[in-house]
């Protein structure tokens, strides 16, 4: 059985999970800032736990194309609040997604007990030490350039080599400031700094990398993402739901442990039919 270390349990993979994205930021593109008060994240955490989601990821910070910065101060104010009504309220999972550790210790003293990092430690790497001070888990994302820069970066040649260096720098960060390989999950990050292409390339050969990075779980978000707007001759992150099932179903197939989702129902459902269509291969 494979588990997934964090602070406060261990998270059993015995079947890909779901985590329900929980946009705490005025200006996310597909929330349009409807989550911003303490009470409607908390209801509509509610909702996705009773969808099905296994684990709630709360962000602060937008990372669409052409978002400013926040502060840490302002990030804190945004996710704190609402990860304490969550963790609180429910016995759910809570993980924060910031590249920030101030932001992260925060969160964790808040009651989350995973760091989710798209920068895989290369924006602020001090988040590795909060992660081992806390025993949380880690998620270690794939990403190229800086914040400003990462959704205009001249493509590489060879993307599953380049992000698997980039895992292993990643992981090799982490372990070195005394992180556990049991607390470290990889996100291949898909729509940060890779072409339209390659998106759909990783994801298609997800395989590949679940079979070289065997000893870590994987994470694979596509929810709602411009590369399925743009397979769908122009479709808005709305109407994008067929285009993220099907995504997720691919990525499940090819082994994906986690999937990171807007629309929990419909991926659990998802999840299980293609669980029950891989037993027999
Ligand atoms: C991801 C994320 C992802 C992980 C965002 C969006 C953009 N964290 N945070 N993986 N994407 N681990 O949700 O569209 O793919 S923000």
């Amino acid at each position: 059985m494979v588990y997934w270390q964090t602070s406060r349990r261990r998270i059993a993979l015995d079947r890909t999970l779901v985590m329900g994205i929980l946009n705490v930021t005025p200006d996310s593109f597909s929330d349009g800032g409807h989550f911003t008060e303490i009470d409607t994240a908390v209801a509509r955490a509610e909702e996705m736990i009773s969808e099905g989601a296994d684990i709630i990821d709360i962000g602060g910070e937008s990372t669409r194309p052409g978002s400013d910065r926040v502060t840490v101060d302002e990030e804190t104010d945004r996710v704190v609040p609402v990860i304490q009504a969550i963790a609180k309220r429910f016995g759910i999972p809570v993980s924060v997604d910031t590249t920030k550790s101030e932001v992260a210790k925060a969160a964790v003293d808040a009651g989350a007990e995973i760091i989710n990092d798209i920068s895989g430690l290369r924006f602020d790497d001090r988040i590795a030490n909060v992660a081992n001070d806390y025993n949380t888990g880690l998620v270690l994302m794939h990403s190229r350039g800086e914040f400003e820069s990462m959704h205009s970066q001249p493509p590489v040649d060879d993307i599953m080599a380049e992000v698997a260096a980039d895992f292993l720098r990643s992981i090799g960060l982490a372990l070195g400031h005394g992180v556990k390989s049991e607390n470290i999950v990889l996100d291949i990050g898909i729509g940060f700094g890779k072409t339209f292409e390659q998106n759909l390339e990783l994801i298609a050969k997800l395989d590949k990398l679940v079979v070289e990075f065997d000893k870590f779980p994987l994470l694979v978000g596509t929810s709602r993402k411009s590369f399925i707007g743009k397979v769908l001759d122009g479709a808005q992150p709305g109407e994008r739901l067929s285009g993220s099932l099907a995504s997720v179903a691919i990525a499940v197939w090819n082994g994906a442990n986690i999937v990171r989702v807007h629309d929990v129902k419909e991926t659990v459902e998802t999840v299980m039919m293609v669980t029950q269509l891989k037993m027999e291969t």
